[in-house]
């Protein structure tokens, strides 16, 4: 018998970055994201079916669309608009299904507003939910498989999103989670901390049919299995490529493997350095980083080729009002290539959460100010408004005219991409708070519409915040 055939959209929805279209995150900044098309390369061959992806950050979604299905991913910050999408489609009739980071922190935040959640990794849980649903008999929650692997699947189906419209869609991925545990991370709270990995000739074999020569690698810590990070980068070698990617700063401290990142066409990596305080980054299980060692980091991913974003976070329990510009002239005089700096954030259900919860630290549930750039929590040893505007201090201080300059000097990356990529940065630390809409919380300007005020645990709104 002939199956009809179903019609699935699936959605990315606006998140934080694009509440001021038209601002320095234009198009060609972004890089293609990943969900939507390894979603849409999982739905079963044997399903008769069209798929329309539309990834908000690039196009509007049609609230008058025509599907069976449509699938929305979530991130903490995204779910108030999610949730609105979800709702609005649920009313037309359509099914909805929820899944990503923010539905598998919190499920039952999510489940509300779908027909089904997907949590975890949805390798196979996502083609059994479409079958369930051809067959009517959709279930309201499908969670990762226990014995889930990321290998042997279909590559993303890349061809979907539309090219032009992102810096690159030469984005891939080798590995997914991270051995490590710290307390403010959604990884292992979300996924737990077993390594998923490709099989290494699939990565390749997906790298040639895309026909990539520079890539990124979303992975969030491609070097988590070591012999794995071996293996691939090796392979890599005789490829020529170039890639950028995202690794702990222990790779510096490991030189045979360091030596096959750069020999691999490594020429950039993103690295969490968090804290220059010892004690935050013990006190939140992340003291395998070492801050008197952080310019030594640097100093060797240069010998290597390789140019550093290193991240810091404000607001851990030891930082003070002078941790700005301390840490902001530590990253400087560091030489790290672009630093940048956010507010710790507290997402749903992660140990920080759950401890500043339990203090009644917690500010507000309004998901949608949970982008790493709003102050949602109580801070230890300052106000919300100071920490709020010292994020702007050390944003301004690492990208002052003299600042960039001294870090400019010694970056291993040609000259346009070091000169272009400060100049962006330069841009984004002088219009922060109108990128983020953060002002009405230093009581700039008056509060904007769709945001709510931060009240305590207890309800009442916060002075400090007012
Ligand atoms: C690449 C990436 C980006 C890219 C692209 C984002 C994008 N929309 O794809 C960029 C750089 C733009 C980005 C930006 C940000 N990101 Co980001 N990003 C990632 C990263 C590293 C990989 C995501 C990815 O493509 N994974 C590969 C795909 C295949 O996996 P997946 O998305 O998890 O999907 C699988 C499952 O989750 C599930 N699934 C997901 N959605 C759905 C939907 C349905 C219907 C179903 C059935 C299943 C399902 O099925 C998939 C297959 O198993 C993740 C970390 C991570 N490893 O997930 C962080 C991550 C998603 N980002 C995060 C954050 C916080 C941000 C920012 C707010 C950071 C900032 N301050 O700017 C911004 C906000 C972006 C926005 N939308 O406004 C957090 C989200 C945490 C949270 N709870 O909200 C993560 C988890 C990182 C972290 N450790 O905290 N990000
Ligand atoms: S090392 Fe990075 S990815 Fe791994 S748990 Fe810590 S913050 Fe998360």
């Amino acid at each position: 018998m002939n199956r009809p055939s179903l019609k699935i959209v699936l959605i990315s929805p606006k998140g934080p970055l694009y509440r001021h279209r038209g601002g320095i995150w234009k198009k060609s900044l972004r890089y293609q994201p990943l969900t939507l098309t390894t979603l849409a390369a999982l739905i079963p061959a044997d399903l008769p079916h069209t798929v329309e992806l539309i990834d908000e950050g690039i196009a509007d979604v049609p609230m008058d669309l025509e599907a069976d299905l449509v699938g929305l991913t979530v991130i903490t910050g995204t779910a108030k608009r999610a949730y609105m999408l979800a709702d609005h489609f649920r009313s037309r009739g359509i099914t909805v299904v929820l899944g990503g980071p923010h539905v598998t922190l919190i499920p039952d935040d999510a489940q509300p507003h779908a027909d089904a959640v997907a949590c975890g990794y949805s390798e196979d849980t996502w083609p059994q939910l479409l079958q369930d649903f051809a067959a009517g008999e959709l279930k309201t929650r499908y969670t990762q498989a226990p014995g889930l692997e990321i290998g042997g699947r279909p590559f993303p189906k890349r061809e979907l999103l539309p090219s032009r419209n992102y810096l690159t869609n030469n984005v891939f991925e080798a590995t997914r989670g991270c051995v490590h545990a710290c307390d403010f991370c959604v990884v292992p709270t979300a996924w737990g901390r077993k390594p998923f990995q490709k099989p290494v000739a699939e990565v390749l074999a997906d790298i040639r049919q895309h026909g990539a020569r520079k890539l990124i690698f979303i992975d969030l810590n491609l070097i988590a299995h070591r012999g794995y990070a071996k293996e691939l980068f090796t392979a890599l070698i005789p490829l020529r490529l170039q890639w950028y990617g995202l690794a702990t700063v222990l790779l510096a401290d490991d030189p045979e493997l360091l030596e096959l990142a750069g020999r691999s066409g490594c020429k950039g990596l993103l690295m969490g350095m968090e804290s220059i305080s010892p004690a935050n980054l013990k006190a939140n299980h992340k003291g395998f980083n070492s801050p008197e060692h952080y310019a030594r980091v640097v100093a060797r991913l240069h010998a290597h080729g390789i140019a550093l974003q290193g991240c810091f976070v404000f607001g851990l329990d030891e930082d003070r009002p002078d941790v700005f510009l301390k840490t902001a002239e530590f990253a400087v005089q560091a030489k790290i290539d672009l630093p940048r700096f956010a507010v710790v954030t507290p997402f749903p259900n992660t140990p920080l959460y759950l401890r500043l919860e339990a203090e009644g630290r917690i500010l507000t549930k309004d998901w949608e100010l949970y982008d790493a750039q709003h102050v949602v929590f109580q801070p230890k040893h300052m106000s919300v408004r100071e920490l709020q505007e010292g994020i702007e201090t050390a944003w301004k201080h690492a990208y002052s005219w003299d600042s960039i300059w001294r870090r400019l000097r010694h970056s291993p990356a040609p000259w346009p991409v070091r000169i272009g990529t400060n100049l962006g940065y330069r841009f984004y630390a002088n219009n922060l708070s109108r990128f983020y809409n953060c002002d009405w919380i230093i009581g700039r300007v008056p509060r904007n519409a769709p945001f709510v005020q931060p009240v305590s645990a207890a309800g009442e709104v916060r002075e400090d915040v007012a």
